[in-house]
């Protein structure tokens, strides 16, 4: 008997196998929650189908989270098809690749924007059409967050300033939301190599980093932040919302 068992759940931000909100999906399936999956374009949709449809999936929508109207077609179709949720899991984030190099006072108006609406505003949207099929049913709403929202991380640039928003969204969601027994949380996890991270200039010696000086004197993985993420949408979380909960190693309590 799964902790998850009878649970339906969707997840926005698988892009491969090694995208977070994957090992996020193999870990909730593994403890019996149902699952839907979005994918960003066409593209995405012949990476994300067979891993879907692995774990039992039946439900594989087109989703960019900029447009309100895919946004309600995906949760039109969750209504009609299980009448109900449970657990939401947002890890999705996107700046122009520009915005991540050189000094944050360069950021342009649409590159904020752009940041903005993607990584942070898109996290309100879907809450906002997923708690009406949460009701009655113990809901848990997730998204995921880097250290670059509280400290200076060089080149994160505007991704810090949107994460700062999504942070404070969570908690604003929480309040909103505690009411009617719906929790929302973070999971603020250490760098993970994946399709997010590659080309970010310096990435590799942030690894080296983390790995020197994090208590855990190791880097995090995929499947770290999923048992988090587990431990979030279960029971075992009764009574935690609007929580920021690292997965870090431990390397955000670190001064020097
Ligand atoms: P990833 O590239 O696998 O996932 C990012 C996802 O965002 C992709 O699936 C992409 O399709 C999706 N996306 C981008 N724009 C979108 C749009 N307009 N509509 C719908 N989907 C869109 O990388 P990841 O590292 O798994 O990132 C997932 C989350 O984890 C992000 O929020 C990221 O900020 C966060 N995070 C990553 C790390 C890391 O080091 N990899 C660390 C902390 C937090
Ligand atoms: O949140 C992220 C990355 C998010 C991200 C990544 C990209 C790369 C490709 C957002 N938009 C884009 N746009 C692209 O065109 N992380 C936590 C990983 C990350 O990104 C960094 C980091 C770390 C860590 C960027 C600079 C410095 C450190």
């Amino acid at each position: 008997m799964g902790l998850l068992e009878n649970k339906k759940g969707i997840i926005f931000g698988v892009a491969n196998e090694r995208s977070i909100a994957w090992a996020i999906a193999q870990t909730l399936h593994k403890e019996g929650a149902e699952l839907a999956f979005t994918y960003l374009g066409e593209a995405l949709k012949e990476r994300v189908t067979p891993l879907a449809q692995g774990i039992d999936s039946k439900l594989i929508l087109p989703c960019d989270v900029a447009k309100d109207d895919e946004i309600d077609a995906v949760f039109n179709k969750l209504k009609d098809t299980w009448g109900g949720l449970d657990i939401l899991v947002h890890s999705v984030a996107f700046a122009n690749k520009d915005e991540l190099k050189g000094m944050y006072v360069n950021t342009s108006r649409e590159g904020f924007r752009l940041a903005m609406d993607i990584s942070a505003y898109s996290f309100v949207a879907l809450t906002k059409r997923a708690y009406p099929l949460m009701e009655g049913r113990n809901g848990s709403i997730m998204t995921l967050t880097y250290l670059g929202s509280e400290r200076i991380i060089p080149n994160y640039n505007v991704m810090g300033v949107a994460k700062a928003a999504l942070e404070a969204s969570v908690k604003y969601l929480a309040a909103d939301l505690g009411q009617k027994n719906i929790k929302v949380n973070a999971i603020s996890a250490g760098p993970i190599r994946t399709l997010a991270a590659m080309g970010i200039s310096g990435f590799r010696d942030i690894l080296s980093i983390v790995e020197q000086k994090a208590p855990l004197r190791r880097n995090v993985t995929a499947a770290d932040v999923a048992k988090t993420a587990l431990y979030l949408c279960s029971d075992l979380s009764g009574g935690v919302t609007g929580e920021i909960i690292y997965v870090d190693a431990g390397y955000n309590i670190v001064g020097i």
